[in-house]
């Protein structure tokens, strides 16, 4: 199948699977081109949002996922911790202000929240509010009153992964279903919070899985305001240890494509980066992904240090104050004086005319 070349980005949810292939399968070249085109439609494309993920609940997980560390059916060797004291989640927030952060994720190993540890739960969402942080959660599945509850004590986001396509997803998980997900995003939605929901690259899944998970997530009612791409962090003692690496230019055409079918969503450049050169974070930039995880962990696993994200987002001008975005004439207008003005500046028309 062709893909028409347009730019058009119109916000669409009507995918199929065969469009979400096309787009992987495209020239390099003209999927990041089109890419990058439709994010500037609707982002400033030096600015990258930021979150700070927090366990606050590990290890000992009823569910079997295939990735997790989390789960109590591998050895993993991960230490089990209970629900951490409001106030000590608290502190961590204070910190992830502190250093940058815009949003702060709290995630816990449950299969779903039980009632007796909701009031818990609920005080935290209120306490990192009053910080005036952004509120994100991952709790596992959430009913219409869980959902209702947690929006009502001022949850921004909530984080529910669908993880793959339906196809392959019964190789990864069997302990709860691809409709007991979509059911949990309804709740979620219905309950007025923002919807975060994407998948995990690197599970052994084909590139029709990545366009099948695609289409999943740019059909749902509304496309989720938040798109975590994450490559498989392979953990010893889980099922996956062993997959094999992704390409990292699939990974990339994987950013892209979620750019193209959900133009107006953040897509998030997520677990993974720890093992992801410079190089392959900025095509991701620039392939539209705009925004990251921040701070040394993720729930359990590493993740950059802080001042090694400060310094490539350096390199890349990502999120500097005193940025403009330039119009592409304005740039030619700097970049002709700035380089008329260079001494460095070698000027090839002119050594052939003195020759
Ligand atoms: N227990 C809750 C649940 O599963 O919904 C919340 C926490 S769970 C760890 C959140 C998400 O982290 C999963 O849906 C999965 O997409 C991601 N994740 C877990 N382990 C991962 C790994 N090893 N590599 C990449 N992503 C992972
Ligand atoms: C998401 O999509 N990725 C984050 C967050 N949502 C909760 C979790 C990544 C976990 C990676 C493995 C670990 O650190 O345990
Ligand atoms: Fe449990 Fe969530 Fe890990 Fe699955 S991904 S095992 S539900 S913590």
């Amino acid at each position: 199948m062709t893909v028409a070349f347009t730019t058009a980005s119109a916000i669409r949810n009507d995918w199929t699977v065969e469009e979400a292939n096309a787009l992987l399968n495209l020239p390099f070249n003209d999927l990041l081109f089109r890419a990058q085109t439709v994010h500037r439609q609707h982002f400033d494309p030096n600015q990258v949002q930021v979150s700070t993920l927090l366990s606050i609940k590990t290890g000992a997980c009823p569910e079997d996922c295939a990735y997790c560390p989390q789960s109590a059916r591998y050895d993993t060797g991960l230490e089990r911790e209970k629900l951490m004291e409001v106030e000590a989640v608290i502190e961590k927030a204070k910190a992830a202000k502190a250093a940058g952060s815009d949003r702060f994720c709290m995630g816990a190993a449950w299969r779903s929240p039980r009632e007796k540890d909701m009031p818990y739960v609920l005080a935290m969402v209120k306490g990192v509010k009053e910080l005036g942080l952004e509120t994100c959660m991952t709790l596992g599945m959430l009913d219409e009153g869980k959902a209702n509850a947690l929006a009502e004590a001022g949850l921004d986001y909530y984080n529910h992964n669908l993880d793959t396509s339906p196809e392959f997803y019964g190789e990864i998980i069997t302990t709860r279903t691809y409709s007991d997900r979509l059911n949990t995003l309804s709740n979620v939605r219905n309950a007025g919070m923002k919807v975060c929901s994407g998948g995990i690259l690197g599970m052994g899944e084909t590139l029709k899985d990545r366009a099948g998970l695609l289409v999943q997530l740019a059909n749902l009612p509304q496309h989720p305001d938040s798109v975590p791409i994450n490559q498989l962090v392979k953990v010893a003692g889980t099922p996956l240890e062993s997959e094999g690496d992704v390409d990292p230019l699939d990974f990339i055409r994987t950013i892209a494509a979620a750019r193209i079918m959900m133009p107006a969503s953040h897509v998030r450049l997520s677990a993974g980066r720890e093992q992801m050169s410079e190089e392959m974070q900025a095509m991701c930039f620039f392939a539209g992904a705009n925004s990251i995880f921040y701070g040394e962990c993720l729930l359990t696993t590493p993740n950059p240090a802080a001042n090694k994200d400060q310094a490539l987002f350096r390199k890349l001008g990502i999120n500097s104050d005193h940025h403009v975005t330039k119009a592409p004439q304005e740039l030619d207008e700097i970049l002709a004086q700035n380089t008329a003005e260079s001494e460095l500046f070698y000027d090839a028309s002119a050594t052939a005319a003195q020759v």
